[in-house]
């Protein structure tokens, strides 16, 4: 019986980053959004529901250090609380993340009211994110910390939109990107945290895949998000005309 070792931490991490094959960059949903085919109808379907999943975040954050008992972990973690639901600390102000996302309504048409009401958000977009909440409130934190790590990826995202949106949707008012603006340097700083506690905990081969496994559950609930609005809106397909990439 040959006693497998663990991969090294540099070759882990390359198995973890090869995972980004099945990010949702590449679901055909976010590919129209993104390459400029999307309606305002899809467009703002798309802002409305995926307020479900940044407000879970906050909650989603605090499972994992109410599970956490390593305050040095805690310090670092909590940040994430404080991206999204903003603060106020010694005279400094950030009104944070969802506030930026109903700017971002806003911006795209919608009023605050029925983005925060959930009136348009499709069941199974609910679902998976409750999924994602859950897991982090049951799950061992450092399994929560791992399936995080779909952040490995998010700058990127975040980056295209900031490239694309504004020459294909120009009635969209440039000020409510601003949430993606934030969120490259904010989910760069959240990987360089869990990357490091993941590379760190799993360290064992079924570990090791245990870790697979986690990140493939979360690269699977942003999937399904996706493939729920999918549903819903519509994927405006490629035009023959335009023959742009598919
Ligand atoms: O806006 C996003 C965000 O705040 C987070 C937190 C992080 C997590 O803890 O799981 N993941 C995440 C993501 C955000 N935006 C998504 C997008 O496509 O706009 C990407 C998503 C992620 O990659 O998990």
């Amino acid at each position: 019986m040959t006693t497998l070792s663990a991969w090294p931490r540099d070759e882990f991490e390359a198995r973890l980053r090869e995972r980004g094959k099945a990010y949702h960059i590449h679901h055909p949903f976010n590919q129209m959004l993104n390459q400029g085919r999307a309606t305002p109808e899809q467009v703002r379907g798309w802002v409305a529901n995926r307020w479900v999943y940044q407000i879970a975040i906050p909650m989603k954050d605090g499972a994992v250090l109410s599970n956490c008992p390593d305050r040095e972990v805690r310090r670092g973690w909590v940040q994430r609380i404080l991206d999204h639901d903003g603060f106020e600390l010694g005279g400094i102000r950030d009104p944070g993340g969802l506030e930026a996302w109903l700017r971002l309504a806003e911006a795209v048409g919608l009023q605050r009211d029925e983005v925060e009401d959930q009136r348009h958000v499709v069941p199974a977009v609910r679902f998976a994110v409750d999924a994602y909440v859950n897991f982090a409130r049951r799950q061992p934190w450092q399994e929560a910390v791992c399936s995080s790590l779909t952040e490995l990826f998010a700058p990127e995202i975040h980056k295209q939109r900031l490239a694309t949106w504004p020459e294909h949707y120009p009635w969209i008012d440039p000020e409510g990107l601003r949430y993606f603006r934030q969120r490259v340097s904010q989910a760069r700083r959240d990987v360089e945290q869990g990357l490091a506690i993941t590379l760190a905990h799993f360290d064992t081969p079924a570990l090791q895949q245990r870790a697979l496994d986690v990140l493939q559950f979360k690269l699977d609930v942003l999937w399904a998000m996706n493939d729920a609005m999918a549903t819903r809106y519509g994927v405006t397909p490629v035009s023959p005309a335009s023959g742009a990439a598919a």
